[in-house]
């Protein structure tokens, strides 16, 4: 079940690449109920922009009673506000709320569509930055609403309008692409890509996942570096749907709605958490064409035990997982058919359990990974799964390892699917409850 509300006002785009359509989409997947305010329609497609038709502001003000009558929000997110009048219903309705306000002033659309006047910037500035907990501008948005150029003296500037927080979003900065997060003191948050390629809802997926990560109780850092990581998925992960840009997080969203039941599933199993190691599990999927340990989906965060209860602690992502990413990836390079693994705990009766249910299984022995290997941190997996099955002709379902110095034991569960690994977990379970 959800446990978060969250409030997107905005505009509609038919295309459901951005706006509303895309914070319903990205909210659900983040694990989020979305609330929706329609503050404008517009028309457009992937290939151009041809008309804004502005909602009458009783019809916006109508739209938030009813909302706000019936929930409360756990954070707001605000996106096209076209015209002055509904600026300040949006600000009118919103400022007695004690939640966390994330502010993205949209002003173009990817195709060049008007998406804020430029009359009613006054407006924003007096009306909207003052309720802004957070500001996520682009460098043009941040110079056009401030008035002023570069982007430290336009964040500067904002904050004194009365945006409490401002990150400047998708700089150029040396080799890759930064935000550079004002909260008032400056933090860079580095990409990992070089040069993010052109996608139409990039933008709306980063103030969302912002807006989710403040709802959930983080600071405006933490909640940047989340958004920052989520929303490089989101754009790796972008398809063309239609004949003209591609829509970001398109492409995945079938893989993570099927892992994420999985999940859910064994979260679900009659004591599952007796299965959770102490340095927790993940669970990871590899959705076509993945190869390295960054194509992987899983949870960023971990699979955790708190008491007899299993919790999600993070949402899935490209890259979410390391390890149980890089076992998954090394055995993918002799086992291609094989697109899952599980990490569960390893005691005697639960290989007992695995004994008896006639699992293929291999096994490592990590004092005899190379000390030369040893030396880099986080090879030993991947020398371990490769060692595990060079002898196999066939692919395992269960890789272990005994531990060594201040390392767990640990049973890798493999599988065709993340079905397939929750069916042999299952299995697992059911011996264990028998024995
Ligand atoms: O991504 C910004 C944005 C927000 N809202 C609407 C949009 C766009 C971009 O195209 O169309 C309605």
């Amino acid at each position: 079940m959800y446990t978060l509300n969250i409030l997107s006002i905005g505009g509609s785009d038919p295309s459901s690449g951005a706006g509303i359509q895309s914070d319903v989409r990205v909210f659900s997947e983040l694990g989020a109920h979305c609330l929706s305010v329609i503050t404008a329609v517009t028309s457009q497609n992937t290939s151009s922009y041809s008309a804004t038709h502005e909602i009458p502001v009783r019809t916006i003000r109508d739209q938030l009673d009813s909302v706000m009558e019936d929930f409360e929000p756990d954070a707001v997110k605000v996106g096209m506000l076209y015209g002055a009048n509904t600026m300040r219903c949006v600000a009118s309705a919103l400022g007695h709320l004690d939640v966390p306000v994330i502010v993205d002033p949209v002003m173009i659309s990817t195709t060049r569509g008007v998406l804020m006047r430029p009359s009613a910037f006054n407006t924003f500035r007096s009306q909207i930055l003052p309720i802004a907990n957070v500001l996520t501008p682009n460098l043009a948005e941040a110079e056009s609403l401030s008035g002023v150029h570069r982007a430290d003296a336009s964040a500067k500037a904002l904050i004194r309008y009365g945006a409490q927080s401002v990150i400047i979003t998708g700089l150029n900065c040396d080799k890759s692409v930064c935000d550079w997060v004002f909260s008032p003191k400056k933090t860079v948050i580095k990409t990992r890509t070089r040069k993010l390629d052109q996608n139409h809802g990039g933008g709306c997926a980063h103030s969302a996942a912002i807006t989710f990560a403040m709802a959930k109780g983080n600071t405006v850092i933490s909640a940047a570096k989340f958004a920052r990581k989520f929303v490089e998925s989101h754009i790796i992960n972008s398809a063309h749907m239609g004949r003209g840009v591609a829509i970001s997080g398109v492409r995945n969203m079938p893989y993570i709605a099927k892992l994420n039941y999985s999940i859910m599933s064994f979260c679900a199993l009659r004591r599952a958490y007796a299965l959770i190691p102490e340095c927790q599990s993940n669970f990871v999927l590899a959705p076509p064409g993945a190869v390295s340990v960054n194509d992987m989906l899983g949870v960023c965060g971990r699979i955790t035990r708190a008491g007899t209860q299993v919790v999600v602690a993070g949402t899935i992502t490209r890259g979410g997982s390391q390890h149980v990413a890089s076992a998954l990836t090394t055995m993918r390079e002799k086992f291609q058919n094989v697109s899952s693994c599980m990490n569960i705990k390893r005691t005697p009766q639960i290989l007992a359990a695995i004994t008896k249910l006639g699992f293929h299984t291999c096994s490592y022995d990590r004092a005899h990974q190379p000390a030369s290997e040893s030396r880099r941190e986080g090879t030993t997996v991947a020398w371990g799964v490769r060692r595990a099955i060079s002898k196999a002709n066939m692919p395992p379902d269960i890789i272990h390892h005994a531990g060594s110095y201040g390392k767990e034991p640990m049973i890798l569960v493999f599988g065709n699917d993340s079905n397939d690994v929750l069916d042999k977990v299952r299995r697992i379970i059911t011996v264990i409850h028998s024995i």
